[in-house]
């Protein structure tokens, strides 16, 4: 299978072999990550790159026993899923963070304001996301963690900004992606588990659309991405487009919330079992506790039902909003 390596990989590859540190390791694995020609004949190699650095970054995650400081790009994730805010210095990440959830991301005019990642919890109806601030994608100091960062997250927000040029930054940011192993999955493709790069949902959030021109600059961008992806046109300055970005990173996240209830109480719908879109009634009885998933016979289901209380079996698929009691 002829791989027709160019001499600029090989380079970088004999530069990998010889690395000493971390970080030049992964800066020439990064490298031959990009100049690796993209065509069938390099599927395997560039499957083996991914895996290489995909181990590279789990060294680079793991908590340094010697340093014992904090380790702030290690986030343990909380709530209904985790929503990462991407992008280039400037385009109101932090802002963002800070409009959606009241945390308080330091903000500058400036760019690279943002150094360490910042949560803060994004609420839609009953549940809760949490939604992590990041420092600029192009940060070189930082590139390694926040990538390394990505690995793991349910969704990104890609933040563009209106006042510059949006369809350049998407680019860029496309570019950066790509080079780390990374594409953003697009609408109705399925993630393709045999896949050499890491494909993770996201939507584009249109930044600044308070500011002079930033609608023709959308409708370019629209014409440019929107098929691809959703993209949502908001200001954190005058609040336009934030009452309905948590519903869609709701959808986006593909989950569903179904309660459960005792023979004789009622639901308690301040407590969702939140689970992946087709999980079932054997999944949700698990949740609920370790053994009910042995004990499950079958369960009455009120909501996505033919009529209320009808009688599933354990492989029943729910729907958002249904509410099951379980019957061992
Ligand atoms: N007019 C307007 N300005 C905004 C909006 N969102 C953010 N800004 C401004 O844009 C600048 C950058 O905002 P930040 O939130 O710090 O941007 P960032 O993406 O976190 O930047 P880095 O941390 O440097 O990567 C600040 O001056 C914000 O006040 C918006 O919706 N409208
Ligand atoms: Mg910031």
């Amino acid at each position: 299978m002829p791989a027709n390596l160019t001499p600029q990989y090989k380079e970088a590859e004999q530069r990998y072999r010889q690395a000493k540190s971390l970080p030049a390791k992964v800066a020439a694995l990064q490298e031959m990550m990009a100049v690796i020609p993209k065509h069938k004949g390099t599927d395997h190699l560039r499957a083996d790159l991914r895996a290489r650095m995909s181990r590279l970054m789990e060294e680079v995650e793991k908590p340094q026993a010697t340093s014992g400081g904090p380790q702030p790009f290690s986030i343990r994730k909380e709530g209904a899923g985790q929503v990462l805010i991407i992008g280039l210095p400037n385009s109101g990440k932090s802002e963002l963070l800070n409009a959606l959830t009241g945390a308080p991301a330091k903000v500058g005019d400036y760019p690279f304001t943002t150094q360490v990642p910042m949560v803060g919890m994004l609420p839609f109806e009953n549940v809760l996301f949490q939604l992590v601030d990041t420092p600029a994608l192009n940060d070189k100091d930082i590139q390694t963690r926040l990538f390394g960062l990505l690995r793991n997250t349910d969704l990104l927000l890609v933040a563009l900004d209106l006042s510059g040029d949006p369809v350049r930054e998407m680019k860029e940011i496309n570019d950066l992606l790509d080079q780390w192993g990374y594409s953003l999955l697009e609408t109705g493709q399925a993630i393709d588990e045999e896949g050499a790069r890491i494909q993770k949902p996201a939507i584009l959030i249109a930044n600044k659309t308070d500011l002079e021109g930033a609608q023709q600059r959308y409708t370019e961008l629209q014409h440019r991405y929107g098929q691809r992806f959703l993209i949502l046109k908001v200001s954190c300055m005058d609040g336009t487009g934030l009452e309905t970005l948590s519903e869609e990173v709701f959808k986006s996240l593909n989950k569903v919330r179904v309660y459960t209830k005792s023979p004789t109480g009622q639901p308690d719908y301040d407590t969702p079992i939140v689970m992946a879109r087709g999980s079932t009634t054997a999944d949700a009885a698990e949740r609920l506790h370790r053994e009910w998933r042995e004990k499950l016979k079958y369960a009455l289901l009120w909501g996505s039902a033919k009529f209320d209380g009808q009688r599933v079996g354990r492989d029943y698929v729910l729907s958002d909003g249904d509410v099951i009691e379980l019957h061992g």
